[in-house]
């Protein structure tokens, strides 16, 4: 498939209307397309102010036009960037004007920064990054996509890939020169222990609990509880907006409620359930089964348990660290028994920041804080929902590294980093196999690097990763 000689463009720039708007060229016509909408040329990398023209003469607009001659542009070919004013029918206007032109056509998602990858001005790790970027909606996943689309991760792969064609060329010549091998301990010997050093510092890489992954993703929060215990009360005080249905009605909530929220810069999605229990029509009872099953896979469970009428908590079958709150503690304050005035004690597992609630896995200390305990929390006066943020912050913190900076931030590369580590192990174990075997072993482990940058064969990968792209990226 080579269509790059066709020029393409897009609306770079996002929703409309807005200020102003970026439509991007690049391709060998780009330079046309500029002559063909504003007569003449403006200086290369030079912003210029032009009237912009359809193709029987009528101004589409005025706005600034900028040249980027290839090689030296974002894609390495000739680009052309025409930022007019943000108004639906203005870029209609152009949009459809730069279709009218010959060679030209609109790009696909991710085709600008696709075009970047063939011409080598980034490599794939990189242009993940960009696209993490465009995407990253708080502080700490922006800093995380501004490392890895600065070369952070494919510089350390491409330092440990370069380590492996050293050792394999070492073998190479041990190889082809076996005979002038007289030093007891051949060259082989430094070699394995350069590898085993070197599978220890993928294997390290790899013990990051996930936590570029999930910063990407957010850390998922699911309120549980019984019917009518506040859940969808509490989401819309955290979210500070009315994003889910509150009735005095029990069963009012039944589909799934996603917030996602950027909580001191990290990203927390919150998510909002039908209320646990038996006696539920057969809509309700989906919903039920839903709730169980996100709440399985969450990285934290709520369990919402009313001040005026406290439920035992149902602990998600997958160990997903569980914590309980005390809901409408309103109603009960003033109360003798009511314990919110205090801070509750603390139980469970103590991996609590704060150190109440019962935390953590399913273990007794967590099960011996009952029904009536737990961090008490009212949507109705605010009560307890800046501890509760500190504790959601905290445990987030943790989950997502806060303050480190894991090298993993997808799959592709948790897959490429445990294929290596799996040749590196096994050219280091099967020390009585011949060497040219051992050898293949460690080449199949530099080009499971290879891949993470693109360096090794990932043309079967390019429009998956690709396609994930906005359109004028
Ligand atoms: N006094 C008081 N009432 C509350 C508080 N939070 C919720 N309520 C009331 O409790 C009732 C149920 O609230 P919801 O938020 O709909 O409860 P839910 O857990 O989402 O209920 P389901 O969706 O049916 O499972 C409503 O009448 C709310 O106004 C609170 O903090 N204090
Ligand atoms: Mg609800």
């Amino acid at each position: 498939m080579s269509r790059r000689d066709e020029t393409i463009f897009a609306l770079s720039s996002g929703a409309l209307p807005s200020g102003v708007a970026v439509v991007r060229l690049s391709g060998p016509e780009s330079g046309a397309a500029v002559t063909a909408l504003v007569g003449q040329w403006p200086e290369p990398r030079r912003a210029a102010l032009r009237t912009l023209r359809a193709g029987d003469g009528s101004v589409i607009d005025r706005g600034l036009v900028l040249w980027l001659p290839g090689p030296a542009s974002f894609t390495g070919e000739d680009m052309a960037e025409f930022q007019v004013h943000g108004g639906p029918a203005v870029v209609a206007a152009l949009l459809a004007r730069l279709a009218d032109l010959p060679r030209l056509r609109a790009a696909e998602p991710g085709e600008f920064t696709r075009r970047a990858f063939l011409a080598g001005r980034i490599d794939l790790a990189e242009a993940e990054g960009l696209a993490d970027l465009v995407a990253a909606e708080t502080e700490a996943q922006r800093r995380q996509a501004i490392r890895q689309s600065g070369g952070a991760l494919s510089r350390q792969a491409e330092a440990w890939r370069t380590r492996i064609v050293t050792m394999r060329a070492l073998i190479e010549a041990e190889l082809d020169f076996p005979d002038e091998d007289d030093v007891p301990g051949s060259v082989s010997d430094a070699v394995w222990s350069e590898a085993a050093a070197l599978l220890a510092e993928i294997e390290t890489a790899l013990a990051d609990a996930g936590r570029g992954e999930r910063l990407r993703r957010g850390y998922e929060v699911v309120l549980t509880g019984p019917p009518n215990a506040g859940k969808s009360s509490l989401l819309n005080a955290l979210a500070r907006r009315d994003a889910a249905i509150v009735t005095e009605e029990p069963g009012t909530t039944r589909d799934l409620i996603e917030v996602r929220l950027d909580l001191d810069g990290l990203p927390v999605i919150l998510v909002d359930s039908a209320g646990l229990r038996d006696a539920a029509g057969r809509v309700e009872q989906e919903g039920i089964r839903r709730a169980r099953e996100r709440a399985a896979a969450a990285d934290l469970v709520l369990w919402l348990s009313p001040a005026d009428a406290p439920v035992e908590p149902e602990r998600p079958a997958s160990g997903v660290p569980l914590l309980v709150l005390r809901t409408k503690c309103d109603l009960t304050a003033g109360r003798p028994d009511d314990r919110s005035a205090g801070v509750p004690p603390a139980e469970g597992d103590g991996s609590g920041a704060l150190g109440w609630g019962p935390a953590g896995g399913g273990d007794r200390g967590g099960d011996r804080a009952g029904a009536g305990m737990g961090l008490p929390v009212s949507a109705a006066t605010g009560e307890g929902l800046d501890r509760l943020r500190a504790e959601i912050v905290a445990r987030a913190g943790v989950a997502l590294g806060r303050g480190e900076d894991p090298l993993i931030t997808r799959a592709r590369h948790r897959e490429a980093l445990t294929a290596a580590a799996d040749g590196l192990r096994r050219a280091l174990s099967f020390d009585t196999l011949p060497l040219e075997l051992r050898a293949e072993d460690l080449r199949a482990a530099g080009d499971a690097i290879g891949r993470i940058t693109g360096r090794v064969g990932v043309e079967d990968l390019l429009d998956v990763i690709f396609g994930q792209f906005c359109i004028g990226k």
